[in-house]
């Protein structure tokens, strides 16, 4: 199969620019130099994250096929499990990967290390508290989250601080050849794709590309993603609708979305769309941040 087509590199993107020709097109791009100020970029580390926070207990994620598995650890074992493996790549003690965490509510003083945050990207609903609806992924190299869409199905701004990743993204449209199952996650894997099994994803057009420290990179809404770590690795994304991606995920509630998301996406159109503020929504919204689907 050839990998068609490209994802756009920008830099130092306008928040205008941004809009117009990205949000507004459903068109992917990453945006490189836009954050290369952030302390977090040379802070950062596990053993910074161990050092700040040693017995604060995360959760951290095994995915196997059909289903994820979570188990709880402290920053401190977390970091210890992650250093090891660093060491000898012994397969078997691939740790488990801290997917979706809401660290910056877990350790606050880690929100100084991500200024300026480019909120002219975001609508102004989310300016309030916004780290409130950040999510990190962290974990060792040669973690993978597999393909998927989002759950809210939000546009997603992800930004990569430490070692790199290995995308490959799919836009909805293609997801009819990807092979569902259930609501958001999908059969085929698109690194090493079984044609004879999947038929079908002859026809889809993946794009790969490697996202460095410092990168931002823009999902729109529905973008299907398989994510591969490269290197040990700290991540976080925001995800976030516009009035307008908050109704049509709203509208999905019919084609199978599960009442526990439309019911999320309920929240966001109240407060996007009709106004409500973040200060009454984030009540009823903050369960989503530890919401396993
Ligand atoms: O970085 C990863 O492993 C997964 C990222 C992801 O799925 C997301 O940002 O929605
Ligand atoms: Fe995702």
């Amino acid at each position: 199969m050839i990998i068609s087509s490209e994802i756009e590199r920008r830099y130092k993107l306008s928040s205008n620019e941004f809009k117009i020709n990205y949000v507004e097109q459903g068109k992917p791009v990453i945006i490189s130099n836009l954050i290369s100020s952030w302390d977090g970029l040379n802070k950062w580390s596990f053993a910074y994250f161990q050092n700040l926070s040693p017995h604060l207990n995360i959760y951290a994620k095994k995915f196997r096929y059909n289903q994820i598995d979570l188990c709880s650890i402290t920053i401190d074992e977390y970091a210890k499990l992650i250093e090891k493996f660093e060491n000898n790549h012994e397969i078997n003690d691939l740790p488990p990967y801290c997917h979706d965490l809401p660290l910056f509510e877990l350790i606050p003083s880690l929100i100084k290390d991500v200024q300026p945050f480019p909120l002219d990207y975001l609508p102004k609903w989310y300016w309030y508290k916004w780290w409130r609806y950040c999510q990190f992924f962290m974990g060792s190299s040669q973690n993978i989250t597999p393909l998927h869409f989002d759950c809210l199905i939000t546009n997603n701004i992800f930004f990569q601080i430490v070692g790199r990743k290995q995308f490959t993204i799919l836009l909805p449209d293609d997801a009819k050849y990807c092979y569902r199952q259930g609501w958001r996650w999908f059969l085929v894997d698109p690194e090493n794709p079984d044609y004879n099994k999947y038929p079908q994803y002859e026809n889809a057009r993946p794009i790969k590309f490697i996202v460095n420290p410092g990168d931002i990179l823009y999902m729109p809404p529905g973008t299907l993603h398989h994510v591969r770590s490269l290197d040990m690795s700290i991540s976080f994304n925001i995800d976030w609708h516009t009035n307008k991606s908050s109704l049509s995920a709203l509208a999905t509630s019919m084609r199978g979305m599960p009442v526990q998301n439309s019911y999320y996406n309920f929240l966001l159109v109240m407060g996007l769309v009709f106004k409500i503020p973040p200060q009454i929504i984030f009540n009823f919204y903050k369960s989503y941040l530890n919401y396993v689907s």
